[in-house]
């Protein structure tokens, strides 16, 4: 992608109208006058060679969206004239005497140009497929949001990463497990007769950051969606999104051949499975002709799988997998494993499960695999897995539902998370194998590439709960598609389209979004902490949690905090996680003179008095950073109390209200914290800092009903 920076001019320009925020990133509110003239003398009317239901919905995207900003209707032209917008599939180019030559060689790529035709001024908006024109006009749009030049327009871009899928975990009840903006999008009492609007504003939405699939139901997975009554449910969905370049997925629960196939067993490799699953395939694609595949969550929490049967990963994989290859759809299996036997550490389990079948899954099997080994902390080092299966195709999965990052009253902008994991070096084959290399197949020569976010939308008038979660969908399908894009550059766009505001608040809150995650980490987990957070729901801290059904579901199994010390040695004195990484990044890792201290504590078990790279002991510099986290909090406070003129009034108040709510989460985090940690180690707070208003008792006794997202 080719950023332009010639702008023409910024002026304050939300509407007096209140934001209610659901039209997200794609707000088509008039422009400021000197801008809009000169779009207005720019385009004209809008040309389709061939239309089709996914042309007519960029040309229906671009008459809005130019009728919005510019205040011009734009009719569609049997002639081009000068500032026709040409929509065009790029085999068609030759009848205009137009080169194909800057077309991207991809399909979704597209490229979109001010150009001459017999000469005519006109914007050209071309790719090999109508998905890429859609996509095309989307980045035409953004340029007239973000109010950029388009006389001399070339903007080239084509995805990485072939999958770029949301992963919803809604039940069929529609509550959301770990979703904390209100109940499912898919209301499947009315469908298939009901087409919601919504259900299109979300396919506009994800094709706008190029989000090509969808899986829609939860990985905790309900057979039931499988059978014919909801499989016409599905297709209603799948027909809406069609347009749009959505394809549908759905989970698939591995005991489904017993559940409503009514079989007695469902091993993988009993025929009468292997042919429920192959004729189950059979009636989906009749119904569905470009259905995407299935995701699975198999023998993991509870849920079934081919070990019930002795069999292994690969053969529940491929048995599913060759029952969609003739139809062309894919399985994304997922490494979230553990065993009922509590291991010796639960950050190996995936790679010890899974690296020894490298080589044996079919080829349309992706094995999708968490950014990290836990489970989404707030930080965790990259997943062992990326890269050490040469022969086989990963995918990496993010969470955008804040389980773990305060749900939807904390803002907290993921963007940097997510480009620290693809950024991260597994020096597989060598320095530089970073795990985007290996997610998009370049590494290793994978057909298959993927990626995948956990949905944070439910039914909420914004879509996300709160105003700046919006922020993390966006960023997750545009480093989907370019995990290059800067995270301070993905702010920028967004809160340039979601605020329109001046050039000096969009710096302030970009700072404030960039910094926010590292905010977080500091008040809840810093130092490499990890999965100290309540029981069950997650919600607020909870270190004491212990003597529950499972060491590896408590918070001191992972913190391990004594009188000694604190921190989980995953060194080769201790659990040996580590050996799990090649050489150099292990090396790396288990050096305390090159561990990076933001994973201090996830790898070693360090005595108090450890000495920090600041200077302070290892419990001054913890108690340090749960303060500086709170306070930094109280900083976004000030900075959003600041742009107060600046910004609609109805989202002003809505994320004034919610970072007072985070305020209080994070004194809350680092009281907790800090007097729970304190009767371990027994040391004082260090002087200069304030004491918690209350003891640890109060804290821990804390308790809190029906909170969401269980
Ligand atoms: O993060 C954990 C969540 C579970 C979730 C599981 C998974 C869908 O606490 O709610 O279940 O991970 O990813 O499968």
């Amino acid at each position: 992608m080719k950023y332009r920076i010639t702008l023409l001019l910024i002026l304050i320009g939300f509407s007096a109208l209140a934001d209610n925020g659901y039209r997200l990133w794609l707000k088509y509110d008039l422009l400021p006058v000197g801008v809009k003239a000169i779009y207005a003398k720019q385009i004209k009317s809008i040309h389709i060679v061939a239309a089709s239901p996914t042309i007519r919905a960029a040309e229906q995207e671009l008459k809005t969206a130019i009728s919005g900003l510019v205040g011009h209707q734009i009719s569609e032209q049997a002639r081009l004239t000068d500032g026709t917008i040409l929509l065009v599939k790029s085999s068609d180019l030759k009848k205009y005497n137009l080169s194909i030559a800057d077309v991207p060689e991809n399909p979704e790529g597209y490229l979109v140009k001010t150009t001459a035709i017999s000469g005519k001024k006109i914007i050209l908006i071309t790719s090999k497929t109508d998905i890429g024109v859609l996509y095309g006009s989307f980045a035409f749009i953004k340029q007239l949001q973000l109010q950029q030049e388009i006389e001399k327009l070339n903007v080239k871009s084509e995805p990485k990463i072939r999958n770029r899928i949301l992963n919803h975990w809604d039940n069929l009840d529609r509550t959301v497990e770990r979703g904390y903006a209100g109940f499912s999008l898919w209301n499947w009492q009315t469908l298939p007769g009901y087409i919601d609007q919504r259900y299109i504003d979300y396919a506009r939405a994800n094709a706008s950051v190029g989000i090509n699939g969808t899986v829609l139901n939860n990985v905790n997975a309900n057979a039931l969606i499988l059978t014919k009554d909801w499989l016409l449910k599905v297709k209603a969905l799948a027909d809406a999104f069609r347009p749009y370049g959505i394809k549908v997925y759905l989970t698939a629960r591995f005991s489904a051949p017993i559940e409503i196939g009514g079989l007695k067993t469902a091993d993988p490799l009993d025929k009468e499975v292997i042919n429920w699953w192959k004729e189950k395939a059979d009636e989906i694609y009749k119904v569905i002709p470009d259905f995407g595949g299935y995701l699975v969550k198999a023998n993991s929490e509870g849920q079934p799988g081919p070990q019930n049967y002795n069999r292994n990963h690969a053969d529940g994989a491929n048995m599913l997998a060759k029952s969609l290859a003739p139809h062309g759809g894919i399985v994304m299996w997922r490494a979230f494993v553990y065993d009922n036997k509590v291991p010796d550490d639960r950050a190996k389990q995936a790679y010890n499960e899974f690296k020894p079948l490298d080589g044996n899954f079919d080829e349309n099997v992706i094995i999708q695999v968490k950014n990290g080994a836990i489970d989404f902390q707030p930080r965790e080092p990259f997943h062992p897995l990326f890269g050490a299966m040469p022969n086989t195709s990963t995918m990496l999965e993010f969470q955008l539902t804040q389980e773990y990052l305060g749900m939807s009253t904390n803002l907290v902008y993921l963007a940097t998370l997510f480009k620290e994991t693809l950024g991260a070096d597994t020096y597989a084959k060598g320095q530089g194998s970073t795990v985007a290399k290996v997610i998009n197949g370049s590494l290793y020569g994978n057909k298959n590439s993927a990626i995948a976010g956990v949905a944070n939308i439910g039914n909420d008038v914004n879509w996300c709960g709160h105003p700046f979660a919006q922020s993390n969908w966006y960023a997750f399908g545009k480093l989907a598609w370019n995990d290059e894009s800067p995270a301070t550059l993905i702010a920028d766009e967004w809160l340039k389209m979601t605020f329109r505001t001046d050039f000096a608040t969009i710096k302030k809150l970009n700072e404030m979004m960039m910094k926010s995650r590292e905010t977080v980490v500091d008040y809840m987990t810093p130092l490499g902490l990890h999965h100290i957070m309540g029981w069950d729901h997650h919600y607020g801290p909870g270190p004491w949690i212990k003597d529950k059904p499972r060491a590896d579901w408590t918070s001191v199994y992972y913190h391990q905090a004594d009188k000694n010390g604190i921190g989980f040695n995953r060194t080769n004195t201790g659990s040996n996680a580590l050996a799990q990484y090649f050489p150099a990044v292990a090396e790396k890792f288990s050096n305390l003179n090159t561990c990076p201290e933001e994973y201090l504590l996830w790898f070693h078990h360090l005595p108090w008095n450890y000495k920090l790279k600041s200077g302070n002991n290892l419990w001054d510099g913890m108690v340090k950073r749960y303060y500086k986290g709170a306070a930094e909090v109280k900083q976004m406070q000030a900075t959003w109390d600041s742009c107060e003129k600046q910004i609609d009034p109805v989202i002003y108040r809505q994320v004034k209200q919610l970072l007072a709510i985070q305020y209080d989460e994070a004194v809350w985090w680092r009281n907790a914290c800090v007097l729970y940690f304190q009767s371990k180690s027994g040391l004082p707070i260090p002087s200069g800092l304030a004491k918690p208003e209350h003891d640890l008792a109060y804290y821990e006794k804390l308790e809190f009903k029906f909170v969401p997202g269980i």
